[in-house]
């Protein structure tokens, strides 16, 4: 739009994402698999796209072989007008090292803003499924003055030791901004809930340039954008916080506004899972004024014979399900489930082969895992512990490719 400021997008995708192994075990965090078609990065582009944001740097780091190859070939942006979406591995400008921290990896690559020329930087984490409009959040922004904006959310105090918690006035400027607590401070209005931070920032170029040269400097820092550039700006008085409650998406129902999940564990990443499939959805992916876009593979319609169902599931193009029955899960392209077999509460992800007779409950099997015939996981839980990965919460977890054992 005319007289809007430039932005520049900076999506911080560098992420290990250990506690979802083995997920991340030859992925990064962002390129793990999500919803069927989608991978987690494709949420967070998705928003910046739809806000118009269409010059966007993605920074990546570790094992970043298939997010490099996902953004080239779904994210590629026609160049004309001036747009990119581009992935930009550690610049190692500073010698032969990858980065440290997130502000480390914006620092390193301080030539994409020189380039750019941008009056605002948006800096977005790209671990998340929750849909937003980014451009709200920019106009608060320049309404306030901040240097910095943070988007904040509510959350259960007793939650908010693994998130940056905001500390601030009625008004929304910062106070201290709190790196994962021990001991969170609750709301004003509500003890018992602490502001956390979404790891999403909105910053004026020339803050965010002076906080990571002041930064880089100070050889005790961590170089982190929670753990230090965002108490810095607090502390000068230059932050402000976004209430994520107020954003609204066009079509977002009433259940689904305001969703945000942090799928950083095994069991919040198979909760989200279970959020998508029911009749009124709590994270509506079919909501076309706000698309999530991705770029899904060629394959035929899903078809369903020899008595095969599927009901309360989301199942993509090419799954043949042929006699099984499917419950309460989501399939995702090239899945084939077998006569007489069994799978309720479950993700599968791409090319599952689902034996005759096998049951599959409650677990996550990751691309071209085999279940032979009647295989049973998901049913004896100190069995599946023994052969297999089981989160906290229960949830049975195969890595790429691997063969379901049969007693
Ligand atoms: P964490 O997610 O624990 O907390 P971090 O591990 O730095 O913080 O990840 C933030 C984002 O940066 C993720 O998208 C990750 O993929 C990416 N990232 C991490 N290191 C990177 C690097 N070296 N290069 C490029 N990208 C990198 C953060 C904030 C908290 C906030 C939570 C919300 O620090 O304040 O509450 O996110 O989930």
């Amino acid at each position: 739009m005319r007289g809007s400021p430039r932005v520049l997008g900076i999506v911080l995708a560098g992420g290990e994402g250990k506690r979802l192994s083995p997920l991340t075990q030859d992925r990064a965090k962002p390129a793990v698999p999500f919803g069927g078609n989608y991978r987690l990065v494709d949420f967070v582009l998705s928003n910046l796209v739809n806000a118009e944001i269409r010059q966007i740097a993605v920074l990546t780091q570790y094992k970043s072989h298939s997010l490099d190859r996902h953004i080239t070939t779904t994210w590629r942006m026609s160049s004309l007008l001036g747009n990119f979406i581009t992935p930009v591995p550690a610049q190692q400008r500073l010698g032969p090292r990858w980065f440290t921290g997130s502000a480390d990896a914006i620092f390193q690559s301080l030539n994409l803003i020189h380039d750019a020329r941008p009056e605002i930087v948006v800096v977005f984490g790209a671990d998340h499924v929750y849909r937003m409009d980014p451009a709200q959040m920019i106009d608060q922004h320049l309404q306030t003055g901040a240097g910095v904006t943070v988007a904040g959310l509510r959350v259960p105090r007793s939650d908010a030791d693994q998130f940056g918690v905001i500390d601030a006035t009625a008004e929304g400027k910062v106070k201290s901004f709190l790196e994962k607590p021990a001991d969170p401070p609750g709301l004003p209005d509500s003890p018992e809930e602490s502001f956390a931070s979404m790891g999403n920032y909105v910053f004026t170029t020339e803050a965010l340039l002076e906080a990571l040269r002041a930064d880089a400097e100070d050889d005790s820092s961590v170089h982190d954008m929670g753990g230090s550039i965002m108490p810095m700006l607090a502390d000068k008085g230059e932050a402000w916080v976004y209430d994520f409650s107020t954003n609204k998406v066009p079509g977002a129902t009433e259940r689904d506004h305001g969703y945000w999940r942090d799928v950083g564990t095994m069991d919040s990443y198979f909760d989200a899972h279970m959020d998508l499939r029911s009749v009124s959805p709590i994270f509506n992916l079919y909501n076309d004024r706000w698309p999530i876009y991705t770029l899904p593979p060629q394959l035929p319609p899903a078809k369903f014979v020899l008595g095969g169902r599927a009901e309360d599931s989301m199942v993509s193009a090419g799954v043949i399900v042929a006699g099984g029955t499917v419950r309460g899960s989501v399939v995702s392209p090239g899945v084939r489930v077998d006569g007489a077999s069994y799978v309720e509460d479950s993700v599968l992800m791409d090319g599952v082969h689902i034996g005759e007779g096998a049951v599959v409950r409650r677990a996550i099997l990751d691309k071209n895992v085999v279940v032979p015939p009647f295989a049973r996981i998901g049913v004896d839980h100190d069995a599946d512990r023994a052969r297999y990965h089981v989160s906290p919460g229960g949830v049975t977890v195969l890595g790429k490719g691997a063969r379901a054992i049969v007693d």
